[in-house]
């Protein structure tokens, strides 16, 4: 356990819901990080199918509920994505978390702002009808329940990825910075964890977890790092693992805290 504590720590597209989606690692990361805020830069949730959430998917909720009580003194916020979008409202009731579009703080004498990013990919004419369409062709497929996963995989993943617009992300993301006096800017959205400078404004994009690199940034006195998740040798053989009968909704109550903590009500600040 990494006993420094960080600022903040933010992650982004873990995509919940989709079969890709490495919730394991990212609760994983929150456990072995301390920050004095988490920002969940958007696009945690791959869609509006809660039935598409695994054991691992409702332990990260219930970490982040457990997180944004009170008592821990840490600042939890979400950042609305366009996968997110609908849903960002349950959940700041269902986890306990302010919900912004964009959220805009200072730090070290820097003016920070985190906008999940997908305002800049050069297609927002377009946006909102390709991805209605991808979910509902992904739902489609998802009812003929094919029996070998490759194809569903494969649907997460151009879900995921044909958005991708990194360099238009970081020159939008960059103009909206200057626009809003900002000395840095972090996005998500690309799943391409990346850092450019411009003009004395600093991009920081946050990567995401459905992919091979695995991704989340911390911002120190020492300044913004990209960190890549590893997973150490012996994590696979962790006891974490409970019976297969387990419901993913009471490993949520579980994890959140629920459970041992009935004293606590007040969710949302
Ligand atoms: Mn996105």
């Amino acid at each position: 356990m990494d006993l420094h504590v960080y600022n903040t720590l933010i992650l982004s597209d873990l995509h919940l819901g989709a079969e890709t989606s490495h919730a394991r690692e990212a609760t994983r990361v929150l456990k072995e990080n301390r920050f004095q805020r988490l920002i969940l830069l958007g696009d945690i949730f791959a869609d509006l199918n809660f039935a598409r959430l695994t054991k691992e998917h409702w332990k990260f909720l219930g970490y982040i509920r457990k997180l944004s009580n009170p008592k821990r003194n840490i600042e939890v916020v979400w950042v609305e994505g366009n996968h997110d979008h609908g849903l960002t409202n349950i959940m700041s009731h269902l986890v306990g978390v302010r919900v912004y579009q964009d959220y805009a703080w200072e730090y070290g004498g820097l003016r920070h702002v985190a906008i999940h990013g997908h305002q800049f990919d050069g297609f927002q004419v377009n946006r909102v009808r390709l991805s209605q369409w991808g979910t509902s062709l992904f739902l489609q497929l998802q009812k003929l329940d094919f029996k070998s996963k490759p194809i569903t995989r494969l649907i997460d993943r151009l879900n995921t990825r044909w958005l991708r617009m990194s360099p238009k992300v970081a020159s939008g993301a960059l103009s909206y910075a200057r626009q809003h006096g900002a000395d840095r800017i972090f996005c998500g959205h690309t799943h391409q964890a990346i850092q450019v400078e411009q003009d004395g404004v600093h991009y920081y994009n946050s990567g995401g977890w459905v992919d091979s690199r695995l991704t989340y940034l911390t911002i120190d006195e020492q300044g913004v790092e990209i960190h890549d998740y590893s997973e150490r040798a012996d994590d696979r053989d962790s006891s974490e693992e409970r019976g297969e009968t387990d419901s993913g909704l009471a490993d949520f109550a579980d994890e959140s805290g629920l459970l041992e903590d009935v004293e606590y009500e007040s969710v949302g600040r």
